[in-house]
């Protein structure tokens, strides 16, 4: 069920301080929550991928990593608002058991099982299904539902802990286009595999001398020209290992190196566009203090897989790291000590005017003295100086340890992408229509 709040929290920097309308206005407003829906269990809101294919914005979002159940949702257009969930059977165990990845990776067109093709489905996590061996699972928007292949030794242990409840969590991603390569992480087991498509079998991603524990807990694969850029987080090491990988149904990852950074670097990834100059994607790396942003072609030219060590932060070629960007804190959202800034990630067009902004969660931030409620912060990023906040959001109706920002996507909505966050510690998400630099002509309706 879904309660339309006509209450916009939003602490504009420029002017100090926060503001909040509270009506039953029942038209489209700029906050949107989502409630969990009854099928899905605790944690609603702990993980959340968007999809977009043909013109519509799909989002799905996750209870608690580990566990069943996810719920599905179309974020709908200016003229067609979001409704009720889609599905909120996404992820059951009904079928033959399903845990729950701590991402998930969409993938809008792909080929299924028996050569049939599949639209619009998530690789959400690990299970199996009835005749499919135990794999990664993928789920699509019609139900229909099946594994794909991982090493035999992944296998039995997914196999096991679906018989012990014991489950292993993977991490998934996927790259832009329409029929994308998918990266798993298997960070008890210090593995990464790389799908060139669903259907084309993996290759393992292998980091020779310098893999090590809790690698492949968090994995990002993005388009950079005509070949993709892989990294594979380490945060128990700090570092991330990163491969270039050429198309082709077996292509042979060439391991690019490692790059080592300050405490918790590469507990969360996200890629995209953002800078007009700069014209691959930025890849973002949090670490516990603040969000790095590398050039993802600089990225691919490093000539590191031989090294016994990571590279420091300091050793990269000139240029690699772009920028970086700090929590802030306004009158009504305050706590950067404990902010917990960079548990999310996402990059997407908010403003609609071309190039990128990058939205950072902040679950641990108090907002209007409401502890740990949390915060997003938006960085619109004009060039790498601009590292200013630029909007910094929270929900009017926040509870104590709520945790907003646990979770973060961008959402194609018309012609621009929209913010949606988790809440897990209420079991809600939000949705963010109207950022403060929306230019007014997009906003017509919803943000005025
Ligand atoms: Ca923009
Ligand atoms: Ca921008």
């Amino acid at each position: 069920m879904i309660a339309r709040w006509f209450a916009l929290a939003s602490g504009s920097l420029l002017v100090g301080c926060s503001w909040g309308r509270f009506d039953d206005v029942t038209a489209d407003a700029p906050v949107v929550i989502l409630d969990k829906p009854s099928g899905v269990g605790a944690g609603f809101g702990s993980a959340m991928t968007a999809l977009s294919h043909d013109d519509r914005g799909l989002l799905l979002v996750h209870g608690t990593p580990g566990h069943s159940k996810a719920a599905l949702f179309d974020v709908g257009t200016g003229s067609s608002p979001l409704e009720d969930a889609l599905s909120d059977n996404f992820c059951t165990s009904e079928t033959g058991g399903c845990f729950l990845g701590s991402s998930s990776a969409a993938i809008p067109l792909g080929v299924g099982p028996s050569g049939k093709e599949v639209l619009n489905c998530y690789a959400l996590g690990l299970g199996e299904k009835l005749d499919n061996q135990a794999g990664i699972l993928i789920e699509c928007e019609d139900k229909t539902v099946f594994t794909i292949d991982v090493t035999p030794m992944l296998r039995s242990e997914i196999q096991e802990g679906l018989q012990n409840a014991l489950p292993e969590i993977v991490a998934l991603s996927s790259d832009e286009r329409e029929e994308p390569a998918l990266v798993a992480g298997f960070d008890t087991f210090a593995t990464a595999l790389y799908y060139p498509k669903i259907d084309a079998g993996f290759v393992e991603l292998d980091a020779p001398q310098t893999k090590g524990p809790g690698f492949g807990r968090t994995v990002n694969v993005t388009r950079v020209a005509d070949r993709n850029l892989v990294a594979v987080g380490a945060p128990e090491q700090n570092s991330i290992h990163l491969f270039s990988v050429e198309d082709g149904d077996a292509p042979v990852p060439a391991y690019l190196g490692c790059v080592r950074g300050d405490d918790g670097f590469a507990r969360t990834l996200a890629s995209g566009p953002i800078f007009e100059d700069v014209a691959v994607p930025v890849l973002a790396v949090a670490d516990l203090e603040q969000v790095l942003l590398f050039d993802t072609a600089e990225l691919l030219e490093l000539d590191a897989g031989a090294e016994s060590e990571c590279l420091s932060l300091a050793s990269l070629p000139r240029g690699a790291e772009l920028t970086s960007v700090k929590c802030g804190e306004t009158g009504a959202v305050q706590g950067c000590g404990s902010s917990d800034f960079g548990a999310s990630l996402a990059i997407g067009d908010v403003d609609g005017d071309g190039d990128g902004e990058l939205v950072v969660g902040a679950p641990g931030m108090s907002a209007r003295d409401v502890s740990k409620a949390g915060a997003v912060a938006y960085f619109d990023l004009e060039d790498p100086a601009d590292t200013q906040i630029t909007d910094l959001k929270f929900i009017a109706s926040a509870e104590s340890g709520d945790r907003l920002g646990t979770s973060l996507a961008m959402a194609r909505s018309d012609s621009r992408h929209v913010v949606a966050t988790g809440i897990p510690g209420s079991g809600r998400s939000a949705i963010f229509y109207c950022p403060s630099f929306l230019p007014a002509r997009l906003g017509a309706g919803r943000c005025d």
